[in-house]
């Protein structure tokens, strides 16, 4: 068991050795430390006191150097960082929305500007644990809870964005629900329904209140999912598991630097974001060089619109990363669990809401992963001579966990040896149930919106759409966007026996429009190739986009909720690089009404031919609950792939030789 704090290690030992300056080691894109974001604290507190101005972080993070800085300290590694170094922050001032840029270097405020356009910052963890209070002191509150016969010592309330819905009043509003927590540790299915129950988050007091009548609590049978809490009988035991590596891992992490096999990356962290990947390289051993394939990686926003109209859900159309944080929602990960023995972990840093430093331990874990082939043959085709060549597949996986109250992301970055990136993504936690006073299918008359799971719990219809930012530097900055459709061909000429064949053609996209994709309609590959670096033999060099299987949003174009999440209109989108065009749902979800999103951005429809260009990826789940998926959900994926295609000379892993076989512990043979 290997369980390493890197970056407390890193931090203990910078600071004994070079305390006087301990920016020495640092990359520029490695995330804030824990003195940076006091710095950022106690700078915003300099020019605002809390003494007499009301002051809330909402973001604190790495104010991102500019791509070409970063190129060029990448491409000399100067010891001394000579990158400008500064962060980012969001801070609401007497209910004023400001972003702030500070220098950590000269530790100063270089600018300080207003935001006045729609939507407000991602909520504070903070404020949130302030607004589930109100209710178990609000008369009308413990009403409801007394006319439902309820343990008011048992309620336990969360908050719910709002969403927008078209109208005009400009506050910064959340939804609390409460839910039972009496005999069961899963809360989410026994939901209080029925109450509408609104918190102004400025006047931090509750500011509509509606009890719609009593629907019955679903019980706590069969909700618990503990197993220290579980009676027999038990399923059958899986046995030990095994990661075994008595040579030790195949990779080094440095700060927050990883190689492994062929690869380089670095693993960033942001608030909002959570993971990000960034200056992926992947060594050419023929071309004796190593080659950029992904300049930055993450995932912009996740939308999940409920889809139930009535006045309990209508509003649940949540942007987990903009509206509660990828990074602030990033739990520590469970040894041997979560991750496999043989993975080490990286603990982070992130913002409170008065802008103190939080450590999230353990909140990104890598390790190598066994058990697949990477390739192979077995040749019967020479008589007396038959063999088999086979090689055995080693991937390098980061991942992390983020939980947004009942549900869990589980988000991975696969590297594998031959080139290929895929990130995939793997749901777990629990249902958002709603309460129903039906016990019985067909008891049902109208539609309930969502799967009968349990008695008095329906889980309700919604779907999950990620989207990545996908910022590939094939061989270079400047890359174009190439379909290849395949089409089919008709013999007419009676030159053939077939009377039909396909073959491909393929398609440079000159602006953002040419490059909005709806997949699934006609078969073909995307790919992002760089038309100034050609194969021997060539191809221009390039990597295909393997997609998830595609979702597509079945909201009208003109609802609220799609509007906002306009982003999920097409699978695929190519922009042109632009260092502000971060968050596909925009700066500011909360609250928005859609126009910062990628769909806006696109309407330019800018050049992206022989640019710096970034790929975006939308990967969906409609979601149809399941009995299955109660109390608690197996894991449900979907994956895409990041694959080279004629980017090398020849299959790369050709000589790459598999691992060495392990001598098993306690094992003589
Ligand atoms: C209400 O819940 C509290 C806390 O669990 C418990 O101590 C108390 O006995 C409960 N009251 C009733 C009337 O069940
Ligand atoms: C970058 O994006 C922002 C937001 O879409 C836009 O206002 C700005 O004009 C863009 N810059 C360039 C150089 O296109
Ligand atoms: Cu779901």
């Amino acid at each position: 068991m290997k369980l390493v704090l890197f970056s407390a290690l890193i931090l203990l030992s910078l600071e004994a050795v070079f305390s006087a300056t301990p920016l020495l080691f640092q990359h520029p894109l490695d995330p804030l430390t824990k003195e940076e974001i006091k710095d950022v604290q106690t700078i915003v507190q300099k020019k605002y006191p809390t003494s007499s101005n009301r002051l809330s972080f909402h973001y604190i993070g790495l104010d991102e150097p500019q791509k070409d800085a970063i190129l060029k300290w990448e491409s000399i590694k100067p010891t001394i960082i000579t990158v400008p170094r500064k962060a980012f922050a969001i801070a609401i001032i007497n209910s004023i929305t400001h972003e702030i840029v500070i220098d950590l270097k000269v530790r100063r405020i270089v600018s300080d500007n207003v935001h006045n356009g729609n939507g407000f910052p991602t909520l504070s963890v903070d404020e949130q644990s302030v607004a589930i209070e109100l209710p178990k002191k609000y008369g009308p509150f413990l009403e409801s809870v007394k006319k439902r016969g309820l343990n008011l010592s048992e309620v336990v309330c969360s908050t719910f964005t709002s969403g927008w819905f078209g109208e005009t009043i400009n506050r910064r509003t959340v939804r609390v629900e409460c839910f039972m927590k009496e005999n069961t540790p899963n809360i989410w299915v026994r939901p209080i329904s029925g109450l509408t129950i609104v918190v102004d988050l400025e006047l931090m007091k509750i500011v509509e209140y509606h009890d719609g009548g009593i629907i019955p609590v679903p019980t706590d049978d069969n909700t618990e999912y503990r197993l220290s809490h579980q009676n027999p009988p038990f399923s059958p035991k899986q046995k030990s598991q095994a990661t075994h590596q008595p040579e030790g891992p195949g990779f080094k992490i440095s700060g927050h630097s990883v190689s492994w096999a062929n690869w380089k990356f670095h693993i960033g962290f942001d608030p909002r974001a959570g993971v990000v990947i960034s200056l992926a390289s992947i060594y050419d051993s023929e071309k004796h060089k190593s080659r950029r394939v992904l300049y930055k990686g993450y995932i912009s926003e996740l939308f999940v619109p409920y889809q139930d109209p009535t006045d309990d859900f209508y509003y649940k159309t949540f942007f987990d990363a903009g509206e509660f944080g990828f990074g602030l929602s990033t739990v520590p990960l469970v040894p041997n669990r979560d991750c496999p023995s043989n993975a080490q972990f990286l603990d982070t840093y992130v913002h409170q809401a008065d802008g103190s430093p939080l450590l999230i331990e353990k909140a990104v874990c890598v390790f190598e992963q066994y058990g697949n082939i990477m390739w192979r043959h077995t040749e019967t085709g020479i008589p007396g001579q038959p063999f088999a060549e086979s090689r055995t597949e080693v991937n390098l996986v980061v991942r992390t966990i983020v939980t947004v109250g009942n549900y869990d992301n589980i988000i991975d970055w696969e590297f594998k040896a031959s080139g290929s990136i895929k990130p995939a993504i793997a749901l777990s936690g629990i249902l958002e149930i709603k309460g129903v006073d039906i016990k019985h299918k067909n008891e049902i008359k109208s539609d309930q919106h969502g799967t009968l799971v349990s008695a008095n719990s329906i889980g309700v219809y919604h779907d999950h759409f990620y989207i990545y930012h996908l910022d590939l530097d094939i061989d270079g900055v400047s890359n174009s966007f190439e379909k290849t459709n395949l089409k089919t061909v008709r013999v007419t000429d009676g030159s053939s026996k077939r009377k039909s064949y396909w073959t491909t053609v393929s398609e440079t996209a000159k602006n953002e429009n040419d490059a909005k994709i709806i997949l699934g309609s006609s078969p073909g590959e995307l790919s992002v190739v760089n038309p100034n670096k050609k194969t021997a033999v060539g191809n221009d060099v390039g990597y295909r986009l393997i997609p998830a299987i595609p979702a597509h949003p079945l909201l009208t174009n003109d609802d609220w909720p799609q509007i906002r999440g306009a982003f999920t209109d097409f699978n695929v989108w190519v922009t042109p690089y632009n260092r502000t065009e971060k968050w596909a749902g925009g700066l500011y979800v909360d609250h928005s009404h859609g126009d910062d999103t990628l769909a806006v951005w696109t309407k330019k429809n800018r050049d992206i031919e022989n640019k710096d260009i970034v790929l975006w990826h939308v990967v969906g789940i409609h979601h149809v609950p399941a009995q299955e998926d109660f109390p608690i959900m197996p894991l449900l994926s979907t994956a895409f792939e990041l694959r080279p295609t004629n980017f090398f000379e020849r299959n790369p892993v050709l000589k790459t030789p598999s691992p060495k076989d392990a001598p098993w512990p306690g094992c003589s043979n």
